[in-house]
C-alpha cells in the first residue's frame, strides 16, 4: 500500500468538501456490494451522515443477494435523477466513473474506482486504481491511513464488498486486497456475513427442489435441470452450485423462467479447456445475453427469442434440449483442448 499517496489523496479529498456542502454519493445502476460499502466508507471518511451525504442510484438494487445486504446493514439508497443531483454542492462517485452516466449527471467532483477502460480526467478529484480487486480495498486503505474508526457495520460491508468483487478472494485479488481483508477481519460481524452469503430461501422453493432432485441424472458428467417458473433468479444459481457438489459431476446447467426470460446458470470444475463463459456465448450469444468466467456463466434469453429458435418454450422440452446443446459444446471444448495439447509436441519435432 502506498501510504504517502493515500495520505496526499485524503488531504485533497477533505480540502475539496466544505463543512456546509451537501454531497451526493452516486453509485452505479443496481448497486453491488463493493459500491455500497465504498459509498458508506467515503461518507465516514468525510465525517458525514446520511442526511448531508446520501447514497444515490439511478436504478435501485434488484439482485436478491444484494438486497439481503441492504436489509441486514440498513443501507439507504435514494433514487437519483438529473434534477435531484443538481441540488447537491458536490457529486461524488465510487466504484464507477462519470462517463458511465453520460449526460445524466450535471458534473462530478470526486471519483474513486478500480474499473479500467475509462479515459480519466472526468473529475477534479480522481483516484482510479485498476490493479485493485475492489473499490472497497481503496476505501479501507483510506480509512486505515486516516486512522478513522471502522464500525462493525462498515467493516462487514467492506469485507463483503471485497469478497464479492474478487469471488471470495479467488479472482483479480492482489496483496492490497488481502491486506485490507486482514485488517477488516477482526472488526466484522460474521453472523451477518453468513446471512448475506446464504440468503433465506422461500418455502415454495422446497417443492421445486424436491421435483428437480427426483429427476436429476448425471450423464457424461453433466447435470441439466429446468426448474420451470421461479420467483427469484438466485434460486437458479443456488441450485447450480448445489448440483456441482455431487460425485461424478463436472458440469451443471440449471435453467428457470423468470418473468418473460429464460435464465440459465452454468457451473463447472474448470478442468483443462473447459470454459463455461465460452460455452454459453457459443450456445446462446445469438438469442440473448450470455457470458461469464471459466467456472461460472450465465445466459439470459427472452422466451420469445428462445421460441423463435427452438420452436417451443414447454418446460418438459427445454431440459432435454439443453442437455443436447451442452453435451455438444462440452465435447467440442474437450476436443479442442486435446488438439491444443498435442500441437506443441508436433511443432517440437
Ligand atoms: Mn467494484
Amino acid at each position: 500500500m502506498d501510504q504517502a499517496l493515500t495520505k496526499q489523496k485524503i488531504k485533497e479529498l477533505r480540502a475539496m468538501v466544505s463543512d456546509g456542502d451537501r454531497v451526493g454519493i452516486v453509485l452505479q445502476d443496481d448497486p453491488d456490494p463493493d459500491a455500497m460499502a465504498s459509498g458508506i466508507a467515503l461518507r465516514t471518511l468525510l465525517g458525514r451522515n446520511k442526511q448531508t451525504t446520501p447514497l444515490l442510484a439511478f436504478k435501485p438494487v434488484t439482485r436478491p443477494e444484494n438486497l439481503t445486504m441492504v436489509h441486514l446493514l440498513e443501507i439507504e439508497i435514494q433514487p437519483a435523477t438529473t434534477e435531484v443531483l443538481r441540488e447537491f454542492d458536490k457529486i461524488a462517485m465510487v466504484d464507477v466513473q462519470p462517463p458511465f452516466f453520460g449526460e445524466k449527471i450535471p458534473r462530478a467532483d470526486i471519483a474513486i474506482d478500480h474499473h479500467p477502460g475509462y479515459p480519466g480526467g472526468s473529475a477534479p478529484f480522481e483516484d482510479v486504481r485498476v490493479k485493485y480487486g475492489a473499490t472497497a480495498t481503496i476505501m479501507t486503505e483510506y480509512l486505515v491511513t486516516a486512522e478513522e474508526k471502522i464500525s462493525e457495520r462498515l467493516a462487514t460491508a467492506l469485507i463483503y464488498g471485497i469478497r464479492s468483487d474478487t469471488l471470495a478472494l479467488s479472482r483479480r485479488v492482489t496483496d492490497v486486497d488481502l491486506q485490507a481483508f486482514t485488517h477488516l477481519t477482526p472488526l466484522a460481524n460474521y453472523s451477518l456475513l453468513r446471512q448475506m452469503d446464504r440468503p433465506e430461501l422461500p418455502l415454495s422453493f422446497a417443492q421445486i427442489l424436491a421435483r428437480a432432485m427426483s429427476r436429476m441424472v448425471v450423464k457424461d458428467q453433466l447435470v441439466v435441470l429446468n426448474l420451470g417458473t421461479v420467483e427469484r433468479d438466485d434460486l437458479i444459481v443456488q441450485m447450480a452450485d448445489f448440483c456441482l457438489q455431487f460425485e461424478g459431476v463436472a458440469w451443471v446447467a440449471v435453467a428457470g423462467k423468470l418473468g418473460n426470460q429464460l435464465v440459465i446458470s452454468v457451473r463447472n470444475h474448470g478442468m483443462s479447456g473447459e470454459n463455461a463463459g465460452e460455452a454459453v456465448k457459443t450456445l446462446f450469444g445469438d438469442i440473448g445475453s450470455a457470458g461469464g468466467h471459466r467456472n461460472m456463466a450465465k445466459a439470459v434469453i427472452p422466451l420469445r427469442a428462445w421460441r423463435r429458435r427452438e420452436g417451443t418454450t414447454r418446460d418438459s422440452l427445454i431440459e432435454p434440449r439443453l442437455r443436447e446443446l451442452f453435451t455438444t459444446v462440452i465435447k467440442a471444448q474437450k476436443a479442442q483442448a486435446a488438439a491444443a495439447r498435442t500441437a506443441p509436441a508436433r511443432n517440437g519435432n
